[in-house]
């Protein structure tokens, strides 16, 4: 593998994650069409509907494809979807070399894409970065292969590792920087996932006002008590409420008049695995968690969390609650760490980015 090829995809990736956040249920996807060492067109795959990478990258090159390699961060596809296949697209520009950082588990795919080039008689080479593509594409990635969402649970916390002040208030732990980063965060989450509680507390909009931000993430409210009503500020349209079997059936007429789309449970306490499988049927690739104690508890108890995200505010809340309340039984030599990703300081506060898994 040349350092070219790296570098290339290097661009590729750089390129495909500039749709970060637009392309769910599609994974990002960038492509580079180089020739005699020299770019020639470039692409990334800019939302759901539109061209795949490839296509654009080969639209920008036009006849200088003939006998190109072209770099994409994903296995070309070789199905009709909403869009007609790359593969043929590929092989019909007359591209010599195709490289590829990461193999698509898409069924419709898997392998396949390759392997029609390579029997077209083109060069393909696999594998270039595909650590760093997997891991831009984790939701992707999670919903295909696992059949769930990849779930990022986002906490602001004071020294003590408390979330709320004794009377339960938690707005506002963090600094306006770090509330800043939140809003990012939720740009590049397909859902916002919250409980009945944090949104009595706190009515928060769960929105993100970023300038120039063209999409919402679909917000979602656990209220298995049915507790939520029709006055807070996420009642309204692009937003999902599991309700338990107790909800009061005026309360989920007003919520739906509003807008919502109300999905129920037999049961009072709402199961994180039926939310994700509702969720993964609705094509949601990944889902940031910011809720109290008792639903990060919940998904942390079944083991559903994949990535932490930790801003730690240079204040003491004294005797509220901590984020998490799990029991562990095991000794502290058994207790699985978190990998430490990145830590950095935003305003006042320190921004601690964590994985369970390397993905
Ligand atoms: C590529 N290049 O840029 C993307 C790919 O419905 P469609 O036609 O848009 O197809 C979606 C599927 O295509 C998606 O699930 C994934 O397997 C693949 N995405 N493939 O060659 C791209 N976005
Ligand atoms: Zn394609």
């Amino acid at each position: 593998m040349s350092d070219k090829d790296i570098s290339f995809m290097h661009r590729a990736l750089s390129l495909a994650s500039r749709a970060m956040g637009m392309t769910s249920p599609n994974p990002m996807v960038g492509a580079v069409v180089v020739k005699d060492g020299r770019i020639v067109g470039e692409g990334f795959h800019r939302r759901a509907g539109l061209p795949h990478a490839e296509v654009e990258a080969l639209l920008e090159a036009g006849n200088a494809a003939r006998g190109a390699t072209v770099y994409v961060t994903l296995e070309p596809c070789c199905h009709y979807g909403k869009t007609p296949p790359c593969t043929s697209a590929l092989i019909d520009a007359g591209v010599k070399r195709v490289v590829v950082a990461a193999r698509d588990p898409n069924p419709k795919v898997a392998g396949r894409g390759i392997k029609i080039l390579r029997e077209a008689g083109i060069d393909v080479r696999t594998g270039v970065l595909e650590k760093e593509s997997r891991w831009l594409n984790r939701g992707f990635m999670s919903r295909m292969e696992r059949g769930r969402p990849w779930v990022m649970a986002k906490i602001a916390m004071g020294l003590d590792g408390r979330i709320a002040l004794p009377d339960g208030s938690s707005r506002w732990i963090t600094g306006e920087d770090a509330r800043h980063e939140v809003m990012r965060l939720r740009a590049w989450y397909d859902v916002v996932l919250t409980g009945a509680g944090t949104v009595i507390a706190d009515d928060p909009q769960l929105t993100v006002r970023l300038p120039a931000h063209e999409r919402q993430p679909l917000r979602v409210v656990l209220d298995g008590m049915g507790r939520l009503d029709a006055g807070y500020r996420v009642a309204e349209s692009g937003t999902i409420v599991f309700s338990g079997k107790v909800a009061d059936k005026a309360n989920i007429a007003a919520l739906k008049n509003k807008g919502v789309e109300c999905i129920f449970y037999e049961g009072e306490r709402i199961p994180p695995s039926f939310v994700l499988n509702t969720l993964l049927e609705k094509g949601v690739n990944t889902v940031m968690i910011e809720a109290g104690q008792g639903v990060i508890s919940s998904f942390a108890g079944e083991d559903l969390i994949d990535e932490l995200v930790v801003f730690v505010a240079p204040r003491v809340l004294g005797k509220g609650l901590s984020w998490i309340d799990v029991r562990l039984d095991n000794p502290l030599s058994s207790v699985p760490a978190w990998r430490l990703l990145d830590n950095r300081t935003v305003g006042e506060d320190v921004m601690l980015h964590y994985v369970k898994r390397a993905y």
